[in-house]
């Protein structure tokens, strides 16, 4: 069939909409119409160039949302009509990682995936011309029609409306996850989260749920101080305000350091800023932001000899097909809220307007909508 996308010819060049030709679902795989998809940072990261792993041409774009179309032979927990969300970090519930309670990182198809092809070493994707397009994340959102294979699909209620659950494709998924999975955050703790964007807002929203007493948020930006109370921080902290040493600063605000840090930036500095302002003896500091090629944490061995812990999340621990349902029902039940981080809707022919809004520090998600 053919569909429309936006493809990643090169790194650091706007991304180009233009019909493609993308072939049905082979043994074990699914084809999906794509309804909504957010753009995360992520996807800018590897459009950028900054990715050691970005591979080009390819369709980007891993926050979506869409109905499943056609099945591929033995595929057995989806049908057509289903309404799924596609998983970057799928669940095989087989494999070494799976079987692991400790760990989310299903490993069944992680080396074709980082390879920007399906399990059988091929891509679905190809321009008019017949030049292969790689798959990006095992998702490729930013095309109407993708496929994936059906442990990279979490099927999800009907009901929900597709332009606001696919940020819990990752956004949503991260923040809550890095909160309630990776960092187990008890009620009464003190936290600071480092970036308010799509990410860090979401940590805040997982905090205010484990019931932290208080929620310290660090922006450059004070754009994003408004929408951070709103999801319950208590502190905002600009870093170029701050007079003197930024972790001196924090760790007399929190009281001696707080019980959890989280860096939602994918800037090393701030990284190991994050680390030095957890609190002696036992602070927990989680790396979810993402950092460019060739990039290091650094910090002295003394803050890990006396007591700080460095941790990262993907995806925020969370397993995908187990996971997603839940939080898709959580945010219809109303336990948590989007709607309000959805700063913009737009067309797949405007998309790169999505990316120009993510630098500009104006959006917190933009969402395409098919
Ligand atoms: P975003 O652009 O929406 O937000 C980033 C925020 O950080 C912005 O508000 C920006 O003003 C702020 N910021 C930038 N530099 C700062 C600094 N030095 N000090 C304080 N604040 C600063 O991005 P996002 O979509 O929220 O993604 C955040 C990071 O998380 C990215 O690195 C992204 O790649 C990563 N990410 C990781 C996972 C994962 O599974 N580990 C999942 C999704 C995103
Ligand atoms: N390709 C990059 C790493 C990118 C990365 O860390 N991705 C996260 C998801 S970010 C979602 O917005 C992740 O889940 N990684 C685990 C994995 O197996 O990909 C690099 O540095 O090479
Ligand atoms: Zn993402």
């Amino acid at each position: 069939m053919r569909t429309r996308a936006a493809v990643a010819l090169e790194a650091g060049k706007p991304l180009e909409i233009m019909e493609v030709n993308l072939e049905g679902p082979k043994a074990g795989e699914v084809l999906v119409e794509i309804k909504a998809t957010g753009i995360c940072h992520t996807d800018e990261f590897t459009r950028s160039g900054a990715d050691p792993e970005g591979l080009f041409p390819a369709i980007l774009g891993h926050e979506g949302a869409g109905v499943v179309l056609e099945v591929g032979e033995g595929v057995t927990s989806l049908k057509p009509g289903d309404h799924v969300i596609p998983l970057y970090t799928p669940e095989c519930r087989q494999c070494e990682y799976c079987l692991n309670p400790k760990t989310n990182l299903c490993q069944a198809i992680r080396t074709t995936q980082g390879q920007g092809v399906m399990p059988d070493g091929t891509s679905r994707f190809s321009m008019l011309d017949g030049t292969p397009i790689l798959h990006y994340m095992g998702c490729s959102t930013f095309a109407n029609h993708t496929v994936l294979p059906e442990i990279a699909l979490a099927k999800i209620n009907p009901d929900a409306p597709f332009d606001k659950v696919c940020y819990i494709g990752c956004g949503v998924t991260t923040g809550i996850g890095a909160v309630i999975n990776t960092a187990k955050v008890e009620i009464g703790s003190r936290a600071i989260v480092f970036g308010l964007g799509g990410i860090g807002l979401n940590v805040v929203q997982g905090l205010r749920l484990a019931g932290a007493d208080q929620i310290v948020g660090v922006d450059l930006n004070n754009d994003k101080q408004a929408m951070a109370e709103h999801f319950g921080m208590t502190d905002f902290v600009n870093p170029s305000e701050v007079d003197g040493d930024l972790v001196a600063h924090l760790v007399e605000l929190t009281k001696g350091g707080a019980d959890y840090t989280f860096d939602a930036t994918g800037n090393v500095n701030v990284m190991r800023t994050a680390l030095e302002a957890a609190h002696k003896g036992w602070g927990e500091s989680i790396v979810i932001g993402v950092a460019p090629a060739g990039a290091e944490i650094s910090t002295r061995p003394f803050q890990l000899v006396t007591g700080r812990v460095w941790r990262g999340t993907a995806f925020g621990g969370a397993s995908g097909r187990t996971d997603v349902p839940k939080i898709v029902d959580w945010y219809m039940d109303g336990k948590i809220e989007i709607d309000p981080m959805i700063t913009h809707t737009l067309t797949l022919d405007e998309i790169n307007k999505g990316f120009d809004l993510m630098h500009a520090g104006e959006s917190i998600r933009a969402v395409v909508v098919f």
